[in-house]
């Protein structure tokens, strides 16, 4: 009744943003991401008759709180899904992201939670089924099943049967790289499950963002089958900066920027002024991430590192989906 199971998290070139259902975490649109060699989660499910409640160890720290709630819920769905109500488990995982930087672990986490707990239950799941019910974990959770470019098809049934991730194209179609830049003093004081929330249920440019969509993804794909960069790079940076503009529009206005990511920001549109192509994209919290090809990886390091404010400079490849070890 034990199985560890790895995962990788995922950036979103096309966001998720809102939700058209709470509970199930059903999304609002279509979303479309690279999943990340760089940033993994390791986790070991041991489900053991002689616990009387699940014990969740992250790093080697045992965890409580918030944090420990969100595992025991999805353990939860877990158990009911397999009929297993009364048995608890131990859980360990180790993040190789540095979770206080403010990236998405929460994709990794549930990801490889998802795929260990149940191959220890001895269930086998289709890929599909998988990210179905890691979607209930966290909703971008649910692209890192699998590996390169996934998306998350939105779907229509209110019960979320048709709300999964499908591949795109394989981590080995295209090495576009992935430069996470950290910045110092990133106090995240809006979860993206509260500021998706806010934003759906208040923004004014709400419809806007759900408009541009479709296009966004016609022309995406086609960007990534093509493996044309500038096409792939200034979707993901414009659908960014429209997700971003949600919040602006928002009651009250928030947004996740400091100036130290509009710095970055403008440093990337200067990279592509002298010739070195490079789009930024940015989740819902301060840091920066920036796509680049293999050739360039050298400048662009150089130069996001030699910026007043970077913490660190962390880049990643096109990663691999779940695998059990
Ligand atoms: O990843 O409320 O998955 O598509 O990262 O747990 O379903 O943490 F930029 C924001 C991720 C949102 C875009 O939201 O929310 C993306 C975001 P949950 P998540």
């Amino acid at each position: 009744m034990k199985a560890t199971a790895k995962a990788h998290t995922n950036i979103a070139l096309i966001k998720y943003w809102g939700k058209r259902d709470e509970r199930l975490i059903l999304p609002t649109n279509n979303s479309l991401s690279l999943t990340l060699d760089g940033f993994y989660t390791k986790t070991t499910v041991h489900f053991r008759n002689d616990l009387l409640r699940d014990v969740f160890y992250l790093n080697d720290t045992v965890v409580s709180g918030e944090a420990y709630n969100r595992v025991t819920k999805f353990l939860d769905l877990v158990r009911q899904q397999f009929g297993k109500q009364d048995l608890y488990a131990d859980i360990r995982s180790t993040n190789a992201v540095p979770t206080a930087a403010g990236f998405a672990s929460s994709a990794s986490g549930f990801a490889a939670l998802a795929a260990a707990s149940t191959r220890a239950l001895g269930e086998t799941m289709t890929e599909e089924a998988l990210s179905q019910l890691t979607r209930q974990g966290s909703g971008s959770a649910c692209r890192s099943i699998y590996g390169g470019f996934v998306e998350w098809q939105m779907g229509m049934k209110a019960d979320g049967s048709d709300s999964y991730a499908v591949p795109v194209a394989p981590a080995h179609h295209w090495d576009v790289r992935v430069a996470a830049v950290v910045l110092n003093a990133t106090e995240k004081d809006v979860s993206s499950r509260e500021g998706m929330k806010r934003t759906v249920d208040t923004s004014l440019f709400y419809q806007g963002w759900l408009d541009g969509i479709p296009q966004d993804l016609i022309d995406i794909k086609d960007g990534i089958r093509h493996r044309d960069f500038e096409k792939l790079g200034a979707i993901a940076e414009a659908n960014c900066l429209r997700m971003h503009a949600t919040t602006l529009g928002a009651i009250p206005p928030f947004t996740y920027w400091n100036h130290l990511t509009v710095q970055v920001m403008e440093t990337v549109r200067q990279m592509r002024q002298i010739g070195i192509p490079a789009y930024f994209t940015i989740d819902a919290g301060p840091n920066v991430k920036v796509l680049y090809l293999p050739e360039y990886e050298y400048k662009v390091e150089q130069t996001l590192r030699e910026l007043p404010g970077v913490a660190d400079v962390i880049l990643s490849r096109p990663g691999e989906g779940i695998t059990y070890l």
